[in-house]
Order: C-alpha cells, then structure tokens, then sequence
C-alpha cells in the first residue's frame, strides 16, 4: 500500500572514506551537489543534500569519511563534522564497500551505535561484486554485525537499487511535515557550492601529487547581464606546490578552470567566466586560524 502521509527526517550518510557517500547523494538526487574522487577524504564539510520522495521528504546529509583523525588539524576538523552530524539524525544509512566489511568499517560502526540512531546498511559498488553469488554471504556477514533496520545492497554510480534504499529509507523516518521547500536542493549557499566544484577538479588533477594540501575560497560572484563571473583562490602551502598547481606556462591552471567552468555553467544555468588564483599559506591545514579563515570553521 503506498503510503500518503507526509514523513520527513534527518538521514546521515555515514562511513569510511572512499566507500561512496557523495556519489550516493548525488544519484539519490539526480543533481551533482557533493563533489567525489578516487581519492579518500575527499569530501571535508557536513553537507545538507534534500530529496522529496513520494510523501516522504529525506534530508541528507552527505559526511567526510570516518578515520582515525592522526596528524593534522583539518583531518580532526573531518572527522569532527562527521561524528557531529551522527548526533540528532533520524536515521544513519552506513555504507560499506562490497568487496567486504573491513577493520574501518568496525570504527565507523561504534560510532553510530554511540550516536543512538537506527541504522540502515547501504552495501555499495555491487556493479563490482563478481561473482554476484558472493552478496548473500556478504549479506549474512553484515547482519551479523549490527542490528541494522535493513541491508539494502546498491551501487550508486550504476544507479541500482537506489529507489529501493530511497524507499526503506522513507519507511523508517519519522511522520511529519516537510522542513524544506520541494524546490530547495540544500542548505549550502552558492559560493560554497562553486568552491567545491573547483576543490573536486584541484582534487581530481592533483589528488597524488597534493592530497590534502589544498583549499578553494570562492571571493566573488558577479552576476552580469549574460554570464556570472567567480573569482576563486586555491590555497596550497608550500612554493613547490604552487608551481605544481599552476603547472607548465599555466597550463595545468587552464585545464583545472576549464572543467571547473563547466560545471559551474550546469550548475547556476547560465554562461560563467572563471578567474583563479594561487596563494600560499603555510603548514595552513594544520593551523587552526587558518583554517578558519578558509572556511573549515
Ligand atoms: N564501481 C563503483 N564505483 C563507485 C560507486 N560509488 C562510488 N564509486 C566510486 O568510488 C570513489 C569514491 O566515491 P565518493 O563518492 O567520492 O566516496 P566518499 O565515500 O564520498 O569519499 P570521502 O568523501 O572521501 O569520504 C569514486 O571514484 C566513485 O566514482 C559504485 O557504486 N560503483
Ligand atoms: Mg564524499
């Protein structure tokens, strides 16, 4: 029977890094709000992504990989807004890679069991599972784990199953009225979103050579008559690294603002010119100040 009444809730997505949140968020939704990579850790700040589903509003929030939060600061500042948006969600959907549940995943586990909420596992990248014979055994593996609500295996760049999770998700969220607008997407405001995109295109081209190095600040929006301009600084914090992302005659610079562009055009719907920067500030990931002043507050 499908259900008429209004639900809505808090729906954190949790678990390793790499393990596929962002993607999972952006194909539940339909539209590119987090931006992903082969890297891990690569999404850095809590983000609200809202998908209406039937009678049902699911809030989102996408969340930076659970690890064990060594070394620097912003690894802390991670791991910090990841166990922070455990707190108070409706419900958790933990995803856990098919290839096989792993020491981290144990980690991420105790924390959603301290957090309280009901939880839901999400096995994703089955499209990789071979062969498929192996998901039951997964299946039973997991259940013995934790006391999940459900395990809903998916992959999440393949979009399989994913109205499936969308559904039991609904099903286990609380009856109420919807918090957001139908038309709303998130709760970022635009320069935070333009920003991502141009970090996801530094993380993309960069990723081995900087993998943590780097941030994006978006400084200006220009709204003009046929296009909007963004002027955007990438932070690194040694020389060597700005020559790096500048790259030969600025080329790598080029190909960075060039992809970046594209999907800034797909995102405000409009022509948009792109103006970057490079700016050092040193050791800046593991200062504190610093990273506030570039927006990890
Ligand atoms: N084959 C396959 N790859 C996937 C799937 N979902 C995500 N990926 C890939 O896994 C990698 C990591 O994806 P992300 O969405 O960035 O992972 P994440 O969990 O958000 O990672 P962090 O933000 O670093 O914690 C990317 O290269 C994705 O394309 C899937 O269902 N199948
Ligand atoms: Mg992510």
């Amino acid at each position: 029977m499908i259900d008429k009444q209004p639900r809505c809730g808090y729906v954190a997505l949790a678990g390793r890094p790499n393990v596929g949140k962002s993607t999972l968020l952006n194909h539940l939704l339909g539209r590119k709000l987090s931006i992903t990579s082969r890297k891990p850790q690569t999404t850095r700040h809590a983000l609200i992504g809202i998908h209406n589903h039937g009678a049902a509003q699911l809030v989102f929030v996408d969340t930076p990989g659970i690890h064990k939060p060594q070394g620097r600061a912003l690894n802390r500042y991670m791991v910090g807004q990841a166990l922070g948006s455990l707190a108070g969600v409706d419900l958790v959907v933990m995803l856990i890679d098919a290839r096989g549940w792993q020491d981290g995943d144990d980690m991420v586990r105790r924390h959603i069991e301290d957090a309280g909420a009901p939880c839901i596992c999400a096995i994703n990248k089955i499209d990789r599972l071979h062969p498929k014979e192996r998901l039951l055994p997964l299946i039973d593996a997991v259940r013995g784990k934790h006391d999940f609500a459900a395990i809903v295996p998916v992959s999440a760049l393949k979009n399989m199953a994913l109205d499936d999770l969308a559904d039991t998700v609904a099903r286990h969220l609380p009856r109420g009225e919807h918090l957001f607008a139908a038309e709303q997407a998130t709760d970022r405001p635009l320069p935070f979103l333009l920003a991502e995109i141009v970090r996801e295109k530094v993380v993309r081209r960069l990723g081995a050579e900087l993998p943590h190095q780097t941030a994006v600040t978006v400084e200006e929006v220009i709204a003009g008559a046929d296009c909007t301009e963004v002027h955007a600084v990438i932070y690194v914090e040694r020389d060597t690294q700005k020559r790096i992302a500048i790259g030969k005659r600025g080329a790598m610079l080029r190909s960075i603002g060039a992809e970046a562009r594209k999907d800034i055009e797909m995102l405000i719907d409009r022509k948009a010119r792109l103006r970057l920067w490079v700016k050092v500030v040193p050791r800046w990931s593991d200062r504190e100040r610093a990273m506030q002043r570039l927006g990890y507050r």
